[in-house]
C-alpha cells in the first residue's frame, strides 16, 4: 500500500510514521520546506515522546519520505489545521482541508481511498468534500472511497494512543467504511467503530466539548468554593468517589488547539440550540483574568513586584503554546509596567524563557504555576531558596511535596 499524507503537524506526522513503521510506503507532504528538509534529515520539528526514534527507524527502513508536493498513492490522508473563522460564532475554516483535497484530485485513480482526519464542522464531508469530488467526476463509494476518521489522540501520548484507541470510521457509503477499516487495520488494535461521516464529525466534536463543559463546571465550582472558603480540590476528590461522577479539574483556563476551538464548530452550526456549550466557553475564557486579578492581589499584599511564571504551555509535558491560557496570563501580567515578570518553562525553546529554576525565581516574590509539567511535581524548598518572598500559587495543583520554607497555595486553600 502506498500512502500520501497531506499535513505533517501534530497529527499528520505521527500518523505517517506509524503507517511507515508498519511497512506502508509513505510520502508525507507539507507546505513548510523547512519541516520537510528537517524530516528528510531525520529530525522531527515537533515535540512528542517516541516520535524522534520512530522517525529514525522509518528513514532507515526506507518507508518514509517528506516532500512539499503530493505524489500518486492508493490512500490519501488529509490532516491539516482547521482554524476558527473570524466571524460571530468562530465557525470552522475548512479552506485548508479543501485545498488539501484539491491537491490530490489530479492524482486520484479508481479504487483509491481519501480520508479526512482533520477536525471539521458537522456535515462538512456530506455538504462540501463529497459534492466537490462528485463535481470532479468521481462516484463516491464506487470510483473512490471517502471517509472521515477523526483523530482522537492525546498530545504527549500520541504514539501509544494511535494504536490502542478505538477508531471511528465514518464513511459516506458502507463501501467507504470498509475501505477505511482496511487502511487503519494496518496498526489499530482498538475497536474500529463503523458509522457515517456526519455522526463521526459530531462525535469527535462532542468528545472535546464534553471535556470543555466539564472543566467549565470545575472552574465555576472553584470560583464558588473560593468565595465560600471551601476546599474545591477536596470537594472534587470526594464527589468523584461516587460511582457515576467524574468532575474534571479546575485550572488557569482551557487551551490547546482542540478543546478551546472545537466547541465553536458546533455552536456556529446551531447557535440557537447551544447555550450551554457557549456558556462553558465563556467560563473557561474568564479564567486567565481571574488568575491575573488574584495574582496582583497577592503581590500587593506581599509588597513584591517580581513574579515568576512556571509553565507557558497549554498543558503539562508538551511544548505547545497555541491557545495557551498560561501564555495569555504571562502576557497580561507583562502589560502591567509595575511588575517584573519572568517565564520559566523547561519545554519551551525560546531565548527569553528561563531554563534554570534558581535563576528564574531569584528575588521573585511569587511563583505562579500555570502548566502541569512533571518537573514541577518534585520541587522542594531548595528550588525556591533564591526567592525574596517564598510564596507559590499553584493553579494546577501539581506540586506534591510539603514545603516548610515556602508558603504554598492552590485553588483549594486560596489565601484571602
Ligand atoms: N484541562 C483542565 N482540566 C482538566 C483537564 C484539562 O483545565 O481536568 C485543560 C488542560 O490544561 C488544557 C486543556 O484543558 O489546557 C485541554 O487539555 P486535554 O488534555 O484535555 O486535551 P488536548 O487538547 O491535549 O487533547 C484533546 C483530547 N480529547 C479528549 O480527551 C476528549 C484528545 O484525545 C484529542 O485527540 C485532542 O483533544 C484533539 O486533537 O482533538
Amino acid at each position: 500500500m502506498k500512502l500520501t499524507t497531506i499535513g505533517l503537524g501534530y497529527i499528520g506526522l505521527p500518523t505517517s510514521i506509524m503507517f511507515a513503521k508498519h511497512g506502508v510506503n509513505v510520502l508525507g507532504v507539507d507546505i513548510k520546506q523547512e519541516a520537510v528538509d528537517s524530516l528528510n534529515n531525520g529530525q522531527i520539528h515537533i515535540e512528542e515522546p517516541g516520535l524522534q526514534e520512530a522517525l529514525e527507524e522509518v528513514i532507515e527502513q526506507g518507508t518514509f519520505r517528506a516532500s512539499t508536493k503530493p505524489e500518486q498513492a492508493d490512500v490519501y490522508i488529509v490532516a491539516v489545521p482547521t482554524p476558527n473563522n473570524d466571524d460571530e460564532f468562530k465557525s470552522c475554516d475548512i479552506s485548508i482541508v479543501m485545498s488539501g483535497v484539491k491537491s490530490i484530485v489530479p492524482l486520484l485513480k479508481e479504487g483509491d481511498t481519501v480520508i479526512v482526519e482533520s477536525t471539521i464542522a458537522p456535515r462538512t464531508m456530506d455538504d462540501n468534500v463529497a459534492p466537490y469530488l462528485e463535481e470532479q467526476g468521481f462516484t463516491i463509494g464506487e470510483d473512490v472511497f471517502l471517509v472521515h476518521c477523526p483523530e482522537r489522540v492525546l498530545p504527549g501520548k500520541i504514539m501509544e494512543e494511535l494504536i490502542y484507541n478505538n477508531r471511528i470510521i465514518g464513511g459516506i457509503t458502507p463501501a467507504c467504511v470498509e475501505a477505511g477499516k482496511k487502511v487503519y487495520g494496518t496498526f489499530v488494535k482498538g475497536e474500529m467503530i463503523e458509522t457515517n461521516a456526519k455522526a463521526a464529525e459530531m462525535s469527535k466534536l462532542m468528545e472535546n466539548t464534553y471535556r470543555d463543559v466539564n472543566i467549565a463546571l470545575a472552574n465555576e465550582l472553584a470560583k464558588i468554593c473560593n468565595h465560600l472558603d471551601i476546599n474545591v480540590h477536596e470537594v472534587i476528590k470526594m464527589a468523584n468517589k461516587h460511582p457515576r461522577v467524574n468532575l474534571h479539574t479546575p485550572g488557569p483556563g482551557v487551551g490547546g488547539h482542540c478543546l478551546a476551538v472545537d466547541p465553536y464548530f458546533i455552536i456556529a452550526e446551531a447557535p440557537e440550540k447551544s447555550p450551554l456549550i457557549q456558556k462553558a466557553r465563556e467560563i473557561n475564557n474568564s479564567m486567565p483574568e481571574y488568575v491575573v486579578e488574584y495574582t496582583k492581589e497577592i503581590l500587593s499584599k506581599l509588597g513584591g513586584d517580581k513574579v515568576t511564571v512556571f509553565g507557558l504551555t497549554y498543558k503539562g509535558d508538551v511544548d505547545d503554546i497555541r491557545e495557551s491560557p498560561a501564555f495569555d496570563i504571562y502576557e497580561m501580567l507583562r502589560k502591567d509596567e509595575n511588575l517584573d515578570v519572568v517565564a520559566y518553562d523547561p519545554h519551551v525553546k525560546m531565548d527569553w524563557v528561563e531554563k534554570d529554576v534558581k535563576k528564574a525565581v531569584a528575588d521573585s516574590s511569587l511563583v505562579l504555576v500555570l502548566s502541569d509539567h512533571s518537573q514541577f511535581k518534585e520541587m522542594t524548598d531548595d528550588d525556591f531558596s533564591t526567592m525574596k518572598n517564598a510564596y507559590i500559587f499553584d493553579t494546577k495543583n501539581i506540586m506534591k511535596n510539603e514545603f516548610s520554607e515556602v508558603e504554598y497555595y492552590n485553588y483549594g486553600n486560596i489565601q484571602k
